[in-house]
């Protein structure tokens, strides 16, 4: 049927877990919601109005208040209206094409400094929507290798516990699901559920 859901694809990695599901991520119950921001922190569309939507203006406010976020950065924020999370983390991705070669050690560094705000601000799992494979423009192939290769160190060195990484699409679901298939062909430490 055209409105069925793909099935999870979980990853043991160290002491942790790797979870790819295909939704919405404003309905993941996970200490902190990552949102694909822009460096003004004005909100937008995509994942980030879906989250500003979820939360409530007075996330608006708060992201006011800290009055910008460098691309490759990322910072936090309550989760307000968004009762399952506790914190909303707003991940600044690059705009495909725009860094002078530097697009993938950008989207790397907006997924690793995700994972420090989260540990940093004492969160054990965390969700991450595709950051700048929507309106941003990246690839999401090569996106999809980046991503994981960042949140696989993370999980080996227990800066968090739990990722899901949420994919609205099915055939984003796809491409992510194939890349961690791929990475738990090279790497022994992911080792796909069964
Ligand atoms: N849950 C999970 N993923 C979603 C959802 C959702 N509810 N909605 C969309 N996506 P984008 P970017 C996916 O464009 O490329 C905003 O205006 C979508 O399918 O949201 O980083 C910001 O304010 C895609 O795979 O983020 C910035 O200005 C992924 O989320 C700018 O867009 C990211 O798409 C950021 O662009």
């Amino acid at each position: 049927m055209s409105n069925t859901r793909s099935n999870p694809l979980s990853a043991r990695i160290g002491a942790g877990s790797l979870t790819l599901v295909q939704g919405d991520i404003t309905s993941e119950s996970v200490q902190a919601i990552v949102t694909a921001a822009n460096s003004g922190l004005r909100g937008g569309g995509g994942v980030d109005g879906a989250v500003h939507r979820a939360a409530g203006p007075e996330l608006l406010e708060a992201c006011r208040e800290l009055g910008g976020c460098p691309t490759g950065d990322a910072v936090a924020t309550p989760a307000f209206g968004l009762r399952q999370a506790e914190r909303v983390i707003h991940a600044v991705g690059p705009i495909y094409g725009r860094n002078e070669g530097r697009d993938e050690e950008l989207l790397a560094s907006a997924h690793r400094r995700s994972l420090e705000v989260a540990a940093a601000e004492g969160c054990r799992s965390i969700a991450f929507p595709a950051i700048s494979c929507g309106v941003y423009g990246f690839p999401i192939a090569r996106a999809a290798q980046i991503a994981l290769v960042v949140i696989r160190d993370a999980l080996l060195a227990g800066q968090v516990e739990e990722v899901r990484y949420v994919l609205f699409a099915d055939a984003e679901f796809q491409v992510f699901a194939q890349a961690l298939r791929d990475l738990a062909n090279e790497s022994e430490v992911v080792q796909l559920a069964s």
